[in-house]
């Protein structure tokens, strides 16, 4: 397995309906300049990849400050994340909103360990999944100053889960 090891702290924002028993995916990313054409821009390189965040316990209740446990190779700067939730079937579920306050990673290599704080502070969530929040963001990039660009899914009354919104670009 990898030589470095990630924990990732997940703190539940503190407030009413706050908390999901949907699945969430958490990817490490470093950003890369590249050249396109002549010319020099930057790039979101995914480290690590899908992160199942799961324990045998019932994760991500209001409130909650959760630890996650993973191996993989070393990263070193980790500038970016990308947080989803991934919905427990299709179907409307009154409490699935979910939101989150920050994401903190621990990357430790070589005995020493670093630490990167991303602030989200969203409601996340699929778009008419659960009825009593009107704005949820499916997928959320986030850097040490908050989140970045989002992406949002929707329920559609025959339930069926289509792409909305986003202000990531392509
Ligand atoms: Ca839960
Ligand atoms: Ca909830």
């Amino acid at each position: 397995m990898g030589e470095c090891k990630f924990i990732a702290e997940v703190k539940t924002a503190n407030v009413g309906g706050a908390g999901t028993d949907d699945d969430v995916h958490l990817s490490l990313i470093k950003r890369v300049k590249v050249v396109n054409n002549g010319k020099e821009e930057w790039k979101d390189e995914i480290r690590l990849a899908d992160w199942n965040l799961d324990t045998d316990h019932d994760d991500f209740e209001t409130g909650a400050l959760n630890k996650f446990y993973a191996e993989g190779d070393y990263i070193g700067e980790i500038d970016r994340i990308r947080l989803e939730i991934v919905p427990n079937g299709n179907q409307v579920v009154h409490a699935s909103a979910w939101k989150v306050e920050y994401v903190k990673v621990i990357q430790t290599y070589a005995g020493e360990s670093r630490s990167f704080i991303f602030p989200i502070n969203t409601w996340m969530g699929i778009q008419g999944r659960d009825p009593s929040q009107g704005d949820l963001k499916t997928i959320v990039f986030a850097d040490k100053d908050g989140v970045v660009c989002y992406r949002k899914k929707v329920l559609t009354d025959d339930l069926n889960l289509i792409d909305g919104e986003s202000n990531c670009g392509n």
